[in-house]
């Protein structure tokens, strides 16, 4: 694994609300874990809608949200020590539908927006075509945006709540694809919009993990079916 975050890299996650970084984990690390998201229910079950906190499922997902160089990046990006939240696990199967538009913090309600960063970690190569994330560099920069509803489709293998709204970005705001090699971390401000396509590939599964941390001790709201908690990092 890699590295810490440069002074230079944390400058570029507060200007842009996003920051990528390649070789976070081996090729070996990625396929481990792939192995190990089989053991899901979501994945016996055979529908592979992501898994809503895997770690407390399967310990080698709080294992790889512990990490501690993870860790220690993520406290400097929320300026002190951090809490896990949440995790997700992404099967990615092709056909599955993109998530709308939206900003994390909309869903979690931090009491200070900038103590709450999500990790992003692509477990293959990601493409448009097999359902990568898009971003809007500087956009976070407008706080909470507005949303709109829309109208639900048939979504095998997403997220119930994936499709239920989509924030407003303005239109000033280009979209940036984020298509990156296995074994990438992307850091993402609580208020970056982003979003993902719909897997359109015949065969290439996008497997990925979202965990989300908070500085300790700053409000969240627990939600209903996340049930989010303040996980301890340090054991
Ligand atoms: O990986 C994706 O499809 C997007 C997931 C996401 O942005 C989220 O759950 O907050």
């Amino acid at each position: 694994m890699s590295s810490a975050l440069s002074a230079d890299s944390v400058a570029d996650f507060r200007e842009n609300g996003f920051y990528i970084l390649p070789g976070f984990l081996s090729a070996a690390e990625c396929d481990a874990l792939i192995a190990q998201s089989k053991t899901l229910a979501n994945a016996k079950n055979g529908e592979y809608r992501p898994a809503l906190n895997p770690h407390r499922e399967n310990p080698a997902f709080a294992t790889l949200m512990k990490d501690p160089k993870l860790v220690g990046m993520v406290e400097r990006l929320v300026g002190g020590k951090a809490s896990g939240l949440q995790t997700q696990w992404f099967f990615g199967r092709p056909g599955t539908k993109g998530f709308s538009v939206h900003q994390d913090n909309f869903f979690v309600e931090a009491g200070a927006p900038e103590a709450f960063v999500s990790t992003w970690l692509a477990l293959n190569d990601t493409s448009i075509e097999n359902g990568t994330i898009f971003v809007f560099p500087g956009a976070h920069k407008e706080g909470l945006l507005p949303v709109r509803p829309l109208a639900k489709v048939a979504a095998a293998g997403q997220d119930y709540n994936a499709n239920n709204e989509e924030c407003v970005v303005p239109a000033r705001y280009r979209r940036v694809d984020v298509a990156v090699p296995k074994g990438t971390l992307v850091f993402l401000d609580s208020l970056a919009p982003h979003g993902s396509y719909d897997n359109i590939s015949s065969d290439s599964w996008r497997y990925v993990m979202l965990n989300n941390y908070i500085r300790s001790g700053i409000a969240f709201r627990p939600g209903n079916s996340a049930k989010r908690e303040e996980i301890p990092l340090y054991d």
